[in-house]
């Protein structure tokens, strides 16, 4: 390691004096203009990962639902899976050393990592549209030279689509071509196979309208939409020719404020969808024709997806275990409805997908899926291998059974959520099962239910346990909670610090809409008196 050229180009990339940042939810992230040493210093910790696992790692520029002027980064393990927790408090400690350490901190991770300096290293980068980005990707390009590490650039991708890149890569190509041309053939094929029934069998053409957030979906479905079959025709929104990322759209708007975005105009019950800001997130929703607003969220797509591969499975005459995670964001009524109608066991995990990811790895088919819309469905590879092998073997209504079950497992990305592919997975069974979004909303009802978020001085008082549902810092504060929700019907409702933006995140739901908007007030107003709440009150 030469580390003169370190200390060298670091100087062009100078930590701002104080500055402490951490590894959250999904990486770094924060105003852009805060990042750069971060990014240069992930592009370092990106090498020594490599080095460690002999693997093509991933760096990943983007801040996903944030404003337009936050960004931030995330690495890529070799599997395409996130960061392993041990490397993402490297990442910490490196993000966080001053100019005159940095040096010290790098042989200190590869120390304790036990990485050997003499391996070759790969990294590939990309990043969403913001305008912030193309800088900050250089920024870590810088670090892995200095390093002597290779690099790919694939310049603008989706979050995903850089997670399947880096599978492809470590797995000698058996997942996937690592381009993009791999990507849209591979889903492409298995969509059209899986879906063929549907969309041979004379049906209307079915139309899509697509919410992009104004960010990278759009580019990538754009560029998709030569490879999807005749039957399925998606329209594009808010797709970055005249919006502000997520400025009143995607997934996370839709979601958090229970309203359409705005630039999509909707006729009563057309089938719409929301991505977030770099497409690992999607969420469906329509208008009835009354004009109200009808939101089709993560566990309502969890519910969808395992309820088709349970038929599947039935079918086939194969008891492969399927289990669902979620986070304590569920509602009630998915978890319910999920343990008790389809008699599916249900885990809830941390929020972040790294949590649920690696809870649904101890399935043979693991769905998992947050409430805000980002999962996608793990089978393990004995699970892969035999249902493969059914395909095979068996023939009539078993044996397509079995090939359409290969075919959701090629439509999946299995690295990551991923929008495209699970917008691509629900047209498909929806197109198979002749089911409309009504019917497909009406199967359970969500609880009512309400999201907001407060301002405090340092959310890192707020410490939580049992997957975030309890407080445990600062004191009283969950017996407050405690006290409010027992005034309610239904009611439940918990605090978290959130990982991605500075605030603490209120959920609650209660049988009615003004009973869930009452208890979040009031347990958002319980934060900011007893967890140093900053500028405006809480407002009911
Ligand atoms: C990221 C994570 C998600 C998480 C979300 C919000 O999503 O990948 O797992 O649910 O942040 O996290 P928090 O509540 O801690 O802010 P994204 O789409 O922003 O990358």
């Amino acid at each position: 390691m030469d580390l003169d050229a370190v200390t060298k180009h670091s100087a062009s990339h100078a930590k701002p004096d104080g500055l402490i940042l951490q590894y959250g939810t999904a990486g770094f992230r924060t105003k852009a203009d805060r990042l750069d040493h971060v990014m240069f210093r992930m592009g370092l910790l990106a090498v020594l990962r490599s080095k460690q696992t002999k693997s093509t790692i991933g760096v990943m520029v983007t801040a996903s639902h944030n404003p337009e002027d936050d960004n931030g980064v995330k690495l890529v393990d070799p599997l395409g899976e996130m960061l392993a927790p041990s490397w993402e408090e490297h990442a910490t400690r490196l993000a966080n050393a001053e100019e005159q350490d940095l040096a010290r901190a790098l042989v200190a991770i590869s120390e304790e990592a036990a990485v050997n300096l003499h391996q070759d290293a790969f990294v590939v980068i990309a990043r969403d549209t913001r305008p912030s980005s193309e800088k900050l990707s250089e920024s870590v390009i810088d670090g892995v030279t200095v390093l002597g590490g290779q690099f790919h650039d694939y310049g603008l991708l989706t979050t995903p689509q850089l997670h399947y890149m880096v599978c492809c890569r470590n797995t000698g190509g058996r997942y996937g071509e690592a381009t993009i041309d791999g990507y849209f053939h591979k889903l492409s094929t298995a969509f059209a196979e899986l879906s063929k029934q549907a969309f041979c069998s004379g049906g209307d053409q079915r139309t899509l309208k697509v919410d992009c957030a104004n960010g990278i979906g759009a580019l990538k479905l754009r560029e998709m939409k030569q490879y999807l079959p005749q039957g399925l025709s998606v329209q594009l929104f808010n797709d970055g020719t005249s919006g502000k990322l997520n400025h009143f759209c995607g997934a996370d708007f839709v979601k958090s404020h229970q309203k359409p975005p705005e630039g999509l105009e909707m006729k009563a019950n057309e089938r719409c969808c929301s991505f977030d800001g770099d497409a690992d997130r999607i969420i469906y929703y329509y208008c009835d024709a009354d004009g109200h607003f009808h939101l089709i969220d993560g566990d309502k797509i969890a519910m969808l997806i395992s309820s088709f591969l349970k038929e599947l499975l039935l079918e086939i005459g194969e008891s492969l275990t399927v289990g669902v995670v979620q986070t304590a964001y569920a509602n009630g009524s998915s978890t319910r409805y999920l343990e008790e109608v389809m008699k599916v066991p249900v885990y809830c995990t941390k929020t972040g997908v790294k949590h649920l990811h690696h809870k649904a790895q101890e399935f043979d088919l693991g769905v998992y899926f947050e409430a805000n819309g980002h999962g996608t469905v793990l089978f393990s590879k004995a699970a892969e291998t035999k249902i493969r092998q059914l395909a095979k073997e068996l023939e009539d209504k078993k044996g397509k059974a079995a090939k359409m079950l290969e075919n959701v497992i090629d439509l999946f990305n299995q690295a990551t959520g991923d929008a495209i592919s699970d917008m691509l997975v629900i047209e498909a069974i929806l197109a198979l099962k002749g089911l409309t979004i009504q019917q497909w909303d009406a199967l359970y009802t969500d609880l009512p239910n309400r999201q907001l978020k407060v301002k405090v001085a340092d959310r890192e008082v707020i410490s939580t346990t049992d997957a975030e549902r309890q407080v445990v810092k600062p004191p009283g504060l969950q017996e407050a909670i405690n006290d409010l929700v027992r005034k309610y019907k239904l009611s439940r409702a918990f605090v978290r610090p959130s990982g991605t933006e500075d605030v603490v995140r209120v959920y609650a739901e209660a049988d009615s809409q003004e009973n869930a908007d009452s208890l979040a007030y009031e347990v958002s107003l319980a934060v900011f008196q007893q967890a140093g709440g900053v500028g405006e009150r809480p407002q009911p």
